[in-house]
């Protein structure tokens, strides 16, 4: 679902996006009165959308309760959530269907044997925070809350295919592709059913095999391995993508794919064994008006401008972005760091070590590698950010995401973005070491760039990981849009342009530096936990303001990158 391109011709899919019943729930009784069979309260509001758009409900944290009348044919139902921010219990005309936990994925739940007429599709949606949440209340983004992503609601038949994995490899010369597809079966029926699966890309029939599913079962059918000869690369500025066909005798999936090799070497970040300087910036899939429910309409306008600032890679922090993002970026041939919302300030030691945190965030890990694993433009899965990889909990749980992700994340880097720069001691568990550094804001000043990055290589020498990429994944400096100043003091446009220019030399300059990440493409709304420093109610770091006017940074970059580009 929500995607830039059909996935199914054959499977009927409704749309529910559009005009809901709403009622909050401030002292927590919807459930035991019983809402989900009728709610009390009616009022309408848009979905997807955040409730914090509406006057009266922008601090709202808790539980919203929402309800959709909705017509079917009936059968087998497979409904669809892009994302729910952060918790969300589903029910169907009162029958509880499932829970789900995370902000920022998609998730589905069947029901069966649903008779024809007229359905009630209850959910209600909780954004607050406790002990084992992810994110802790401490961070650095608005706590938004609501149906944030489109709803659908699909019609299974027989054995119907729910998910594609493409598993492959490049020969040495990166001329041929050996591979093989896993398909996700489900056999919708109430009887053991057998079908034919059918798996076609642009070029070959991959497969074709009988298969029997016994009733309800959930199978994954692997292919033969299938060559493909002189593949057209997915690369930078040309991304060549595959379509692939899947069938079944009552169902059907679209899906598309692109091969292409990432890989470090001696420092380096290799696309398609070329060395590549990964000039990036980090952006949040915000806007103030629609907050975390970005309007599909924008995408490109951002991806134009971050294009226009010579950029060739995005990293979404922090938490997974919606699929038409990645498949825009997927077709224009740009990088993306993928990574979940364990944002690190707001993570004691303690919560580190919290059994709920740490198997939430190994199941935002799966759901992320379970959709997200065909985009060739994800060329790193991104663990967590700035957590304490300076003592033991933060040491282990990197070293358990880690391991899942390099066992079953496909060709990609696995990374983290570490705060401890000269104290860290999770190095051994990222393809590349990648630092948030704010030298010239948090501390030092622009001119202690240089000695930073000469004393982290000498440290991460040191350390016998000499031959790591280093990557500056976050710095940068506030600056109110609109505000000048000829002594360049802070907050100012003119300060930010300097600080972030020379940086970028800097990084540039130094063979050590493999690429970076300017902190970040647009101002964006926080919440007052995030602290001081927070003019506005505005994280200001952005290179363009919350509505995308470029500030003197934007053109800094701009030039410094396209020189590096050009060079
Ligand atoms: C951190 C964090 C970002 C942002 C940034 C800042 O490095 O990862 O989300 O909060 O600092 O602006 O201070």
């Amino acid at each position: 679902m929500g995607r830039m391109f059909d996935e199914h011709i054959v499977r009927k899919i409704q749309n529910l996006d559009g005009w809901w019943d709403f009622c909050i729930d401030p002292d927590d009784t919807g459930e035991e009165e019983k809402w989900y069979e009728n709610l009390p309260k009616k009022e309408k509001t848009y979905v997807p959308s955040v409730w914090n758009t509406q006057k009266e409900l922008i601090k709202y944290e808790g539980k919203v309760w929402y309800e959709k009348s909705f017509y079917s044919d009936g059968g087998n139902l497979r409904f669809c959530f892009g994302a729910c921010l952060t918790e969300a219990k589903v029910w169907l005309d009162g029958v509880y269907l499932g829970y789900h936990y995370g902000g920022f994925s998609q998730f589905e739940f069947i029901a069966s044997d649903v008779y024809s007429g007229y359905h009630k599709l209850t959910v209600c949606v909780d954004n607050h925070f406790d002990e084992h949440s992810i994110p802790q209340r401490k961070v650095d983004w608005y706590h938004y809350g609501g149906i944030t992503r489109s709803v659908s609601v699909e019609t299974l038949n027989g054995i119907c295919v729910l998910a594609n994995k493409l598993i492959y490899e490049l020969s040495s010369d990166l001329k041929d592709v050996t591979g093989k597809f896993d398909i996700e079966l489900y056999n919708s029926e109430n009887t053991s059913c057998k079908t034919k699966l059918n798996i076609k890309t642009d070029e070959i029939d991959v497969f074709e095999c009988e298969v029997e599913l016994n009733a309800k079962e959930t199978k994954i059918i692997s292919s033969d391995i299938f060559n493909l000869k002189n593949v057209k690369l997915w690369d930078i500025n040309l991304p060549n993508l595959y379509n692939v066909y899947i069938t079944t005798d009552t169902d059907d999936l679209f899906d598309r794919v692109g091969f292409r090799k990432i890989s470090v070497e001696n420092k380096k970040v290799m696309l398609n064994n070329k060395e590549i300087e990964l000039r990036g910036v980090n952006r949040h899939e915000e806007y103030p008006e629609f907050g975390f429910a970005f309007p599909k309409t924008l995408i490109k306008r951002d991806v134009d401008l971050i294009l226009e600032m010579g950029c060739n890679s995005i990293r979404g922090s922090h938490y997974p972005n919606m699929r038409e993002f990645v498949d825009y970026l997927d077709e224009n041939g740009i990088l993306f760091w993928s990574e979940i919302p364990i944002w690190g300030v707001g993570f004691s030691e303690e919560a580190l070590m919290d059994e709920v945190i740490i198997n939430r965030g190994f199941d935002m890990h799966k759901e992320m590698v379970k959709y997200y694993y065909n985009h060739p433009s994800i060329i790193m899965w991104g663990m967590h950010n700035e957590i304490l990889t300076n003592v033991k909990a933060g040491y282990d749980i990197s070293k358990k995401y880690y391991k899942y992700l390099k066992e079953n994340g496909g060709n990609r880097l696995v990374v983290y973005a570490s705060s401890h720069a000269l104290t860290d001691i999770c190095f051994e568990f990222t393809d590349v070491i990648c630092l948030n550094e704010y030298q010239g804001w948090y501390g030092g000043s622009i001119d202690t760039w240089e000695s930073f990055v000469d004393n982290f290589v000498e440290y991460r020498n040191k350390l016998g990981f000499e031959n790591k990429p280093v990557i500056i994944s976050e710095f940068g400096a506030a600056a109110i849009y609109g505000w000048h100043d000829s002594d360049k003091i802070w907050w100012s446009e003119e300060y930010q342009a300097e600080l972030i220019s020379h940086a970028l030399s800097v990084f540039h300059s130094n063979e050590n530096v493999t690429g970076s990440f300017i902190w970040q493409f647009s101002d964006m709304r926080t919440c007052k936990e995030a602290g001081m420093n927070r003019a506005r109610g505005f994280n200001n770091k952005g290179m363009v303001n919350e509505h995308r006017r470029p500030k003197l940074a934007f053109h800094a970059a701009k030039q410094k990158y396209n020189e590096f580009k050009n060079e």
